[in-house]
């Protein structure tokens, strides 16, 4: 069976008279006196097809009509169906067109009641949403939000090949894990206990030394237990590292790659985000930086205690984008945080001298954090890249330098210096899309209490 000959989005005025297929689902019934008006929907958009009974036409010809009008009056919403009708020009309908409908196959009929509004605007709580998820993502405004996240990968990848990086593959069952031991997910493998990857880091840092520049973009897995409309079980990273290059030079083509994935929103995704109502911050390049040492100054002042060298909070990010954005010192809401404690940074960030911060000497690390408002967005920092200075960051850290042999030993032939950053992508859709959970930029979201759909 031929199913559909256009897309919907695709049906213009000035193809009145022509007759085409259609295929999507029921949006919406309305029967009128004789008349049946169905609302179809495919993923481009919604067209209204009007079924009446032609007044020239055969008895039985009317005979079929009136059948016809009868099965739809009765189609249970979000049936799956195919649409024969011709092209009409009409005014009032959106987009000017509808079609006269002719005839109708259902491919699939509904059950009813739905589980979840599809065509209403009544917003269903975000865990109602999620436990039916398949037919949460039928609503346009779900959609809307995966068709942004859809554009924001590929204005990442465009932008990154276009300076000749090289998108990677890492392994994602490791040995190792990179961020601290407490949030690895353990899985059994051939007898051995491994861990799923919480991040391409260590990999990432070892492709310097041939292919230079990389990128990937692939899930990563925290066994995170803080249930907040930011964390996700596992999420999707994007990973970026450069030889031959420090925090300030990884920095700038973060910068850039925020303003590209905006800029591509609104010129590609205007539609998506019209549906959304949601217009995503200008940003304005350089974004600002602020150092640890000004943060802390900054939240100190407004009356939070932190330990100086200790890492802040949600409420203490929070006071201090606020007094950023007063005081101009953010681009649409995004701010760099450089220069933080190495203690509070991972074993592999370069260090970077230290200062007195709060009467106290911290030593400080070439690192950085993007925020936007209080909400982090990516870290990254130059990498220690001298086997030596590898090892007693470790040993500081309680790990041992055996178990990560198989990553040490490659910086004895030729490591290069470098730097690099990692960015979840669904919180970057915060920004971005205007979603107040990172699980609506996520298909089916994994967290503490999610394994399924
Ligand atoms: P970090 O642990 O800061 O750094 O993670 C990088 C970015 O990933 C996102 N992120 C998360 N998003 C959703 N749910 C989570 N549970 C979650 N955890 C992290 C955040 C964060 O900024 N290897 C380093 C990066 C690097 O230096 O290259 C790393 O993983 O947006």
């Amino acid at each position: 069976m031929k199913y559909r000959d256009v897309l919907i989005e695709e049906i213009t005025p000035e193809m009145e008279g022509k007759e085409v297929r259609v295929a999507g689902w029921v949006h919406a019934v309305r029967r009128v006196g004789k008349l049946v008006f169905l609302i179809v929907r495919d993923f481009t958009g919604t067209i209204q097809v009007t079924f009446r009974v032609p007044k020239e036409a055969s008895e039985e010809e009317k005979e079929r009509y009136k059948e016809l009008i009868k099965k739809v009056s009765k189609l249970p919403l979000e049936s799956a169906v195919m649409v024969v009708g011709v092209v009409r020009r009409d005014p009032r309908a959106p987009r000017g067109v509808e079609l006269a409908g002719k005839d109708l196959v259902v491919l699939n009929e509904a059950k009813s009641p739905l589980p979840l509004d599809v065509a209403g605007k009544v917003d269903a709580h975000i865990d109602t949403r999620l436990a039916n998820r398949p037919m949460d993502l039928r609503r346009p405004e779900s959609q809307a939000v995966l068709r942004l996240v859809s554009l924001a990968a590929r204005a990442i990848r465009e932008y990154l090949y276009d300076l000749n990086f090289t998108e990677v593959f890492t392994p994602k069952i490791i040995a190792s894990g990179s961020e601290g031991g407490a949030q690895l997910v353990p899985v059994f493998y051939f007898g051995k206990t491994a861990y799923l990857a919480q991040s391409p880091q260590l990999y990432k840092e070892l492709l310097t030394s041939s292919l230079e520049y990389v990128f990937e973009i692939a899930p990563a897995w925290r066994h995170e237990e803080s249930d907040t409309p930011y964390h996700l079980a596992e999420f999707i990273s994007v990973d970026v590292e450069m030889a031959f290059a420090d925090y300030n030079d990884v920095m700038k083509v973060l910068e850039n790659v925020v303003k590209r994935v905006i800029d591509y929103a609104r010129e590609r995704g205007g539609r998506w985000l019209e549906v959304l109502g949601h217009r995503p911050p200008e940003v304005a390049l350089p974004i600002p930086r602020i150092t640890y040492k000004e943060a802390w100054e900054i939240i100190k002042a407004e009356g939070f205690d932190v330990e100086p060298g200790e890492d802040f909070g949600t409420p203490e990010l929070r006071k201090l984008s606020e007094v950023l954005e007063k005081e101009g010192k953010t681009s649409g809401g995004f701010y760099f945080i450089v220069d933080w404690p190495a203690d509070v940074r991972p074993f592999y960030t370069k260090r970077k001298g230290s200062d007195v911060v709060g009467g106290k000497e911290v030593d400080l690390s070439e690192s950085f954090d993007l925020n936007w408002k209080h909400l982090e967005i990516s870290s990254g920092s130059t990498r220690i890249h001298v086997r030596r200075e590898l090892e007693e960051e470790l040993k500081r850290r309680g790990l041992s330098p055996e178990s990560f042999e198989w990553y040490l030993k490659w910086f004895d032939y030729g490591m290069p210096p470098h730097a690099g950053w990692g960015m979840g992508l669904q919180r970057l859709m915060v920004p971005v899309a205007g979603i107040s959970n990172v699980r609506l930029a996520t298909t089916f979201p994994r967290d503490m209490k999610r394994l399924v759909p």
